[in-house]
């Protein structure tokens, strides 16, 4: 899944592609890198991030949806706001990516299930102009893994097929570094959910706390937690670099299958 940031303040390319004809082109770029997936965002949630109106949020991301709709791969809408994802589903997305869990706006659970579109579900702490600020659970795990489990269970009730769920722990979303570290390390319990774990490491700042590196160069962090996130069952990998993390996912799985054929498409 490539990440497509239609803002001026993303954390980590912010204004590089608010300009529609930057952000497709971009995309496009994703897409030649490899990418199945482009994820479309109008709004940042970096830690500390402010708030952007409906009315911003669907100028930025619509031109943009619709300069990819001809890209040959499965569009998402970064939002958890209903008139965006609407608007995003009509412009051509089939997959609603909502940071809250459907406790933003519960009505995109209904507007999902009406139009047979798919839905990631992530966990976040709090909301992202204070998560940061001293994180805490009991037990960080166990907890995530309820949340995801209850919130789930509400997009079923709601109408949306379970077949039609993923699921993310929230990596960086009211969490330190080590509770980052502990859903990695663990995260074959949140696979075991029976639903495909969207992981989401890309630049963020506990690789570059670890590795002493700002957030232009934490690609090495990015790859190491995408690979082993492979290895303990994660099926879609949230990246900003696609083509190295692409041929690192790659390499990976055939090393762990023990075998490679190559593709015959
Ligand atoms: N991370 C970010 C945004 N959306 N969605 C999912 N499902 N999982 C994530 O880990 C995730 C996400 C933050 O990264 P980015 O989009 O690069 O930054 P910003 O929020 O500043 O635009």
């Amino acid at each position: 899944m490539g990440i497509v940031n239609v803002t001026p303040d993303s954390f980590s390319d912010g204004g590089a592609f608010l300009e529609p004809r930057a952000a497709i082109a971009h995309g496009y770029e994703l897409v030649a890198e490899g990418a199945a997936i482009l994820d479309v965002g109008g709004e940042s949630t970096r830690p500390g991030a402010q708030p952007v109106d409906e009315t911003t949020e669907l100028r930025r991301v619509l031109p943009v949806l619709e300069g990819l709709a001809d890209s040959g791969v499965q569009l998402s809408i970064d939002t958890f706001k209903l008139a965006v994802a609407e608007a995003a589903l009509d412009a051509g997305a089939t997959l609603v990516n909502d940071v809250t869990a459907l406790r933003a706006m519960p009505e995109i659970a209904g507007l999902v299930a009406d139009r047979g579109a798919e839905l990631c579900l992530m966990h976040m702490l709090g909301e992202p102009r204070t998560m940061q600020e001293h994180p805490h659970y009991d037990e960080v795990v166990s907890e995530v893994k309820a949340f995801l489990e209850q919130r789930l269970a509400f997009a079923v009730a709601e109408g949306v097929p379970e077949e039609r769920v993923l699921l993310d722990p929230g990596i960086g979303f009211g969490k330190t570094t080590d509770h980052n570290l502990q859903i990695l390390h663990r995260l074959d319990e949140l696979v075991a959910l029976g639903r495909p774990v969207v992981i989401g490491t890309s630049r963020k700042s506990f690789l570059g706390r670890i590795a002493g590196r700002d957030v232009g160069a934490r690609l090495g962090g990015t790859i190491a937690t995408n690979v082993l996130a492979l290895a303990r069952g994660a099926s879609v990998f949230r990246v900003h670099d696609v083509a190295p993390v692409a041929d690192a996912l790659a390499v990976a799985a055939a090393t762990l299958a023990g075998r490679w054929r190559p593709t015959t498409s």
